[in-house]
């Protein structure tokens, strides 16, 4: 049993445990989530007088702190304990105050019985277990390494070669001969047989380049050290040659992981990449603030860009100049025939600023015009998928000439499409959540049924198990994405086990201590976002039209409101309109406090105006509760609401006019898987104020370099707010020191030459991986397959069917 229930149990506090029970009796909900929780505690530490510190230190106080979940059957309580991030326990209390342990499947039957979907005759019900497929591979033990999976896998390779060298050199000169650019052999040729060559003629070819001057090009040495077994791929010049061959030797002789790490990383093995980005209006202009295109757009765009230049880097680098290598990068979207003015329906897009970056637009197959020819709900998109995929397989195998060496998926759709894709290809898959909607909607999973109609959730969840489990790698922006924080449930870690009552119970969904995930947080493009004081960069026509766009100008098609006093400090804030996105929310939290009015303006970018513009159900809902709020509390004369769609210079220079007028940027979203609005309005140079729920946690460090704020709280975030202003009148430096600690922060840590040197070191590493260890995924492989061809392709049909009539 655990521990602290049986420290409860045989204590004092027994019987605080059963007047809490007996509390929770009182209580309307049968299923209590975390906070609902701590509020029925801290009412009864009230009622029952309580002191602060048996409040937080008893064995009880902590038995709750850690209690994620409570759902009452009956008199009888289950106990959902998660002490440690990453594992739960589950315990069943009785009236009398026994403890049981309870089963995952016995969970999962109960949460079923209290939506009266129980499933009475065992076996009516498919259950899904991942966890058998990782028993062979390795695990990470401690959870604060999650998420350090590179890591993890260059110890536990480095120490098979060490401990098996023979078989896994084999194995590494196997994969050395592997490589090629087309057609032209790379690394190792013929002349090198076996692991025993392999080691002979490093340490010849080492002397060799050895007597050689460091700068000496490799052309000019090409063919000595062709005729010892060495094709190029080792580097530029003697001294790279030297080194990569000493890393290699180093390797054979005393492997470790740095040096593994160190000779994978240099390997030419990867020269295509395909990003995948299926659903929305991929483009590089007019498509942002769309209610399916925010951040994942730009990550993509930035993200192909600069895997560009590290792929042209690092082929210099290795020595292939002469080969004419051209690393290609292409991004897989939709075309979209009706594309709003956008060049959504155009086949082909060169990506700016690059030499060989595109965006290659596949459509999808005809069906019913009104839906193909259309852009199309990322909830709704799911029965195209897998056509989709055979489409793009054919138009990538031609735009490439051969296949891809990486493929990386984006969302739920894209990683579908990556598994598929990869599946056929054979090429390793790398996920990207961005933002796993399962724990967007809160109960999404247990009332799937109800919200079938508007979400589609059956498919989505399905299709995230695929992909999530297929993966060679998955990166996510930040560690809660992952396993949460020790007070919250990671957005991984929400599959591991649920129900979808009536459709199958999941009772291992994913193994989130498997070294597949890594963290490599995006950066921010810094050619469009950068501070506000970097002057000599900034465009001083674009920063007027911009600051009377924002304050001043009169434009009632794209702007709402006139301002009473342009001068006050502005508090700002651009997102979707979604409802997770809570802008709402920030407009209520104005509304209700006058002070925060009497300093400062509220200035919003936020999707439409009306709501006869949007198709999408929730920013109409949001366009509607917008206006109620300002009217509600008269904000007129104190905000602006600009439903304009800015191009990529504007969106920059529009945060650097916030700056100059020492405002402030608010992220109020209910919940925020990374935010890219944050890092973008930091390093612009504005105090950022942003929700706690989520990436912003690890982006921001409290009070240091910008502020959290519960977003739930609306009279404690315009406290807090206001609390920043006041200070800042106070002290005229104030603003300017959190503004540069917000500054230095993106580019200590949010860079994407930091991102695609990992990203890029992983692909390689992974890729290793994966061919010393295929043969051990073709089991877990075809049981995906199985899932998505009983469960996945059945349901996408009958949505097809329905959207024949739309
Ligand atoms: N964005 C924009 N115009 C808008 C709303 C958002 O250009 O009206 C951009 C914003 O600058 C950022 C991205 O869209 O680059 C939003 O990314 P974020 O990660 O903050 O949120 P998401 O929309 O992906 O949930
Ligand atoms: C999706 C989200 O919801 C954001 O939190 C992320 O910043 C964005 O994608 C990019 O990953």
């Amino acid at each position: 049993m655990s521990e602290l229930f049986q420290a409860v149990l045989d204590s004092e506090e027994k019987s605080d445990l059963r007047s809490f029970v007996s509390e929770l009796r009182q209580q309307d909900k049968k299923y209590l989530l975390r906070n609902d929780i701590l509020n029925v505690y801290s009412e009864y530490c009230s009622k029952y007088q309580k002191s602060e510190t048996f409040c937080t230190t008893s064995d009880l106080g902590k038995l709750i702190y850690y209690t994620q979940e409570i759902i009452q059957e009956d008199s009888n309580f289950c106990f959902i304990i998660r002490s440690k991030i990453a594992s739960q326990e589950i315990y069943w209390l009785t009236s009398d105050l026994s403890v049981e342990p309870m089963t995952v499947q016995e969970l999962l039957d109960l949460r079923d019985r209290l939506v009266n979907k129980f499933q009475p005759n065992e076996g009516d019900l498919l259950e899904l277990d991942f966890g058998p497929f990782y028993d062979y591979t390795p695990v990470i033990r401690d959870p604060k390494n999650i998420g350090k999976g590179v890591q993890f896998l260059n110890r536990y390779l480095s120490s098979k070669i060490f401990q098996d060298s023979k078989q896994l050199l084999e194995s590494l000169l196997n994969f050395l001969r592997l490589h090629q650019y087309n057609g032209v052999q790379l690394l190792v040729n013929d002349r090198i047989q076996s692991q025993q060559q392999l080691s002979q003629q490093v340490k010849k070819a080492i002397t060799f380049v050895s007597d050689r001057p460091n700068e000496e090009p490799y052309e000019d040495f090409r063919f000595q050290l062709q005729t010892m077994g060495f094709e190029p791929g080792w580097g530029n010049t003697a001294q790279r040659v030297r080194d990569t061959l000493n890393i290699l030797d180093e390797l054979i002789d005393s492997p470790d992981p740095q040096t593994l790490e160190a000779f994978i990383s240099r390997v030419p093995m990867i020269f295509r990449i395909v990003l995948v980005s299926a659903h929305g209006w991929f483009g590089q202009e007019g498509v942002l603030g769309r209610p399916d295109t925010g951040g994942q757009v730009v990550y993509v765009l930035d993200q192909a860009k600069s895997l560009e230049k590290q792929l042209q880097e690092d082929a210099l680098l290795a020595g292939l100049e002469k080969l004419n290598v051209q690393p290609k990068v292409i991004i897989l979207t939709r075309l979209i025939p009706n594309s709003d003015g956008t060049l959504c329906n155009q086949r082909l897009e060169k990506v700016h600023g690059t030499e060989n970056a595109w965006i290659l637009r596949v459509p999808l197959r005809e069906f019913n015009p009104n839906m193909t020819q259309n852009w199309i709900s990322r909830f709704e998109f799911w029965p195209y998928l897998e056509t989709y995929a055979i489409d793009s397989e054919r138009e990538l195998l031609a735009e490439f000439q051969g296949r891809p060496d990486l493929i990386v998926g984006n969302y739920t759709d894209g990683n579908l499409v990556a598994f598929l894709l990869a599946r056929r290809m054979k090429v390793t898959q790398c996920n990207v959540a961005h933002a796993l909607e399962k724990s967007k909607y809160l109960f999404s999973n247990l009332y799937w049924q109800d919200l079938e109609d508007k979400y589609h959730f059956s498919l989505q969840f399905t299709a995230d198990l695929i992909a999530m489990n297929a993966a060679n790698f998955v990166i996510s922006s930040t560690y809660q994405e992952i396993v949460g924080t020790t007070d919250s449930v990671g957005q991984y870690e929400s599959y591991k086990c649920f129900t979808m009552p009536e459709l199958y119970h999941v009772v291992n969904g994913i193994e989130l201590f498997s070294p597949k995930f890594n963290v490599v947080p995006p950066g921010v493009n810094e050619n469009y976002y950068f501070p506000y004081s970097q002057t000599q960069d900034r465009v001083e026509s674009d920063r007027q039209r911009l600051a009377e766009t924002l304050f001043t100008l009169e434009d009632p098609i794209q702007i709402f409101g006139k301002l009473d006093d342009p001068s006050k400090r502005p508090l700002f804030s651009m997102a979707r309109l979604d409802r997770i996105k809570n802008l709402t929310g920030l407009a209520e939290c104005y509304g209700k406090s006058q002070e925060l009015q009497e300093h400062c303006n509220l200035i919003l970018v936020a999707g439409k105006l009306r709501v006869e513009e949007s198709g999408d159900n929730e920013e109409r809902d949001e366009i509607i509760r917008l206006y109620q709020i300002i009217d509600e509390y008269n904000l007129h004369g104190k905000i602006r609401w600009l439903g304009v769609r800015l191009s990529k210079t504007d969106s920059g220079e529009i945060y650097r006019v916030i700056a100059d007028h020492q405002g402030i940027f608010v992220q109020p979203a209910l919940f925020e898987a990374f935010g890219l609005t944050i890092l973008e309005a930091m390093v612009s140079g504005i105090p950022t104020f942003a929700t706690q729920f989520g990436g912003p946690l690890e982006i921001i460090q409290d009070k240091v370099n910008g502020f959290y704020i519960n977003p739930t709280n609306l009279e404690e975030t315009a406290t807090k707010i206001v609390d920043f202003v006041t200070k800042c009148e106070q002290n005229p430096n104030y603003w300017g020191e959190i503004s540069q600690r917000a500054i230095d922060r993106v580019y200590s840590t949010y860079t994407w030459k930091i991102h695609t040197t990992k990203l890029l070191s992983l692909a390689r590493i992974y890729g290793f991986w994966n061919f010393t260890s295929k043969e051990n995924r073709e089991d877990l492989l075809r049981y995906i397959e199985a899932l998505f061809y009983l469960i996945y392709k059945p349901r996408a049909q009958q949505l097809l069917e329905q959207h024949k009539y739309r």
